[in-house]
């Protein structure tokens, strides 16, 4: 690597101050995380609710420790959320990148982004992207700035003396363990100039105990969707073994530890489909960019997707066996202990057997004070508590692998008809 003047830039947080955009899963975190280091932090969201449970010291989300770090931030003065930007020496982009239609990349909340921090820019500052993007979108973001921006030298590949720095450097902490991933977990950044790349480590080596890895802007962009593509993968190899399995009479779980106590194989668990934000949404930017090469990942995501399909057809069928079915459904959660839902095969599977009027619906989630509006309403199903339930039912469906399930008294499950989707009744 060059040598660069950039040592230590960050050495004294408290003279910097830094603007995060989109104070949802990550931005916030990030936000909490640089406050608590003593630089002064601007979160900008535009949602004005958010802005006002951050600024009382509150979160909107559910993750360990986050309420108790960002009540101390706010305390402190080192926090506060706004809804229109101000100047600052770095600016994070933590928004979402969606997709829309057929499974195409939405970077517009990347794009309003941009436009809004580039009339507030002067020398020397920082732009980073932190939000899981498709290949280019550094580029793009370059791109912007310089339409909007011709008083500045903006960074190319070689070009050591531009006046701003931008960068990619992609999140990567596991929802539930956020605030230790945040700091333990090593980063790729991706600069536009190496020199781009090296000023964005400076930064993230304030707070982050893991290594820093510098590269170009496109690869740190791929490298990410990797990551959670190469995940992806893992788990429909899982999943497709499941559903074999069922088709041949053998028990998967059995299978699937038998197949592990071999050194260099470590099948993941099957379960209801793959959810969330980011590994069911991931891979298909990489399938956007190169549509006719990408097959294993374009079909993991199929496989992935048609498992809840698959196991509400298995559900049915033994409903259709029974006289007025009760069946209790355990977890709406796209994973185990949160309350997060988005995407979540479990809510996709009690929706569609709710719709389909298989019986009466009894649903236990323990993270939700109550159902979902899609469900609320409907006449079939109402939220219990887990015992009720499980006493209630005739056929007991486990969705999520929630703490609260794995100590059911496996006594009263023998009458019943039981799914187990992840296994953990084996
Ligand atoms: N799942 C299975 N079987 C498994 C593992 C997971 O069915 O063996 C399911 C889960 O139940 C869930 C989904 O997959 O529905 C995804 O869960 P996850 O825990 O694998 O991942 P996420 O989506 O919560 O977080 C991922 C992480 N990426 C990787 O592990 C490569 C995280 O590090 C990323 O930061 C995050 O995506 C992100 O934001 O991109």
């Amino acid at each position: 690597m060059p040598k660069l003047d950039i040592q230590n830039v960050f050495a004294e947080p408290s003279t910097k101050r830094i603007s995060v955009f989109g104070l949802g899963y990550v931005g916030l975190p990030v936000a909490a995380a640089l406050a608590s280091r003593g630089f002064e932090v601007i979160g900008v969201d535009i949602n004005a609710s958010i802005v006002d449970v951050i600024n009382s010291g509150h979160v909107h989300i559910v993750e360990p420790d986050l309420d108790m770090v960002v009540q101390a931030a706010v305390a402190a003065g080192k926090l506060r959320a706004v809804l229109e930007p101000e100047p600052a020496d770095v600016f994070i982009i933590a928004v979402p990148t969606p997709f829309y239609g057929d499974h195409c990349p939405d970077i517009s909340y990347v794009r309003d982004a941009t436009n809004a921090i580039a009339p507030l820019l002067q020398k020397n500052n920082l732009i980073i992207l932190e939000s899981t993007s498709p290949i280019g979108t550094t580029e793009n973001i370059h791109g912007w700035i310089a339409e909007r921006r011709p008083d500045f030298v903006m960074p190319d590949a070689e070009g050591e003396s531009a006046d701003i720095h931008i960068a990619h450097c992609p999140e990567r902490v596991l929802p539930g363990r956020v605030l230790r991933e945040l700091v333990d977990n090593d980063r790729i950044i991706g600069g536009i100039s190496i020199r781009c790349a090296a000023y964005a480590g400076e930064l993230y080596r304030t707070f982050v105990r893991g290594e820093i890895h510098l590269t170009n802007a496109r690869t740190a962009e791929l490298a990410k969707l990797a990551e959670n593509a190469y995940r992806d993968v893992n788990i429909a190899f899982a999943n497709e073994m499941s559903v074999i399995c069922d088709r041949l009479g053998i028990n998967v779980w059995e299978l699937i530890d038998l197949a592990n106590k071999h050194p260099r194989v470590q099948i993941l668990s099957p379960g209801p489909g793959v959810g969330g934000h980011c590994i069911a949404i991931d891979p298909w930017f990489i399938v956007a960019a190169a549509p006719e090469v990408a097959r294993v990942i374009r079909a993991a995501r199929e496989v992935n997707d048609e498992k809840p399909t698959y196991i509400v057809e298995r559900v049915k069928s033994a409903a259709a066996r029974l006289r007025e079915p009760v069946i209790a459904c355990l977890g709406l959660s796209y994973k185990a202990d949160i309350d997060d839902l988005r995407a979540s095969p479990a809510l996709h599977i009690v929706q569609m057997l709710a719709d389909a009027q298989v019986g009466e619906m009894l649903v236990v989630e323990p993270n939700l004070k109550q159902l979902p509006a899609s469900l609320r309403d409907h006449k079939h199903v109402r939220q219990v508590e887990l015992r009720r339930a499980v006493t209630d039912a005739d056929i007991v469906l486990l969705l999520v692998d929630h703490r609260q399930f794995k100590r059911i008294d496996r006594e009263t499950l023998k009458p019943k008809i039981t799914f187990d989707t992840r296994g953990i009744w084996r």
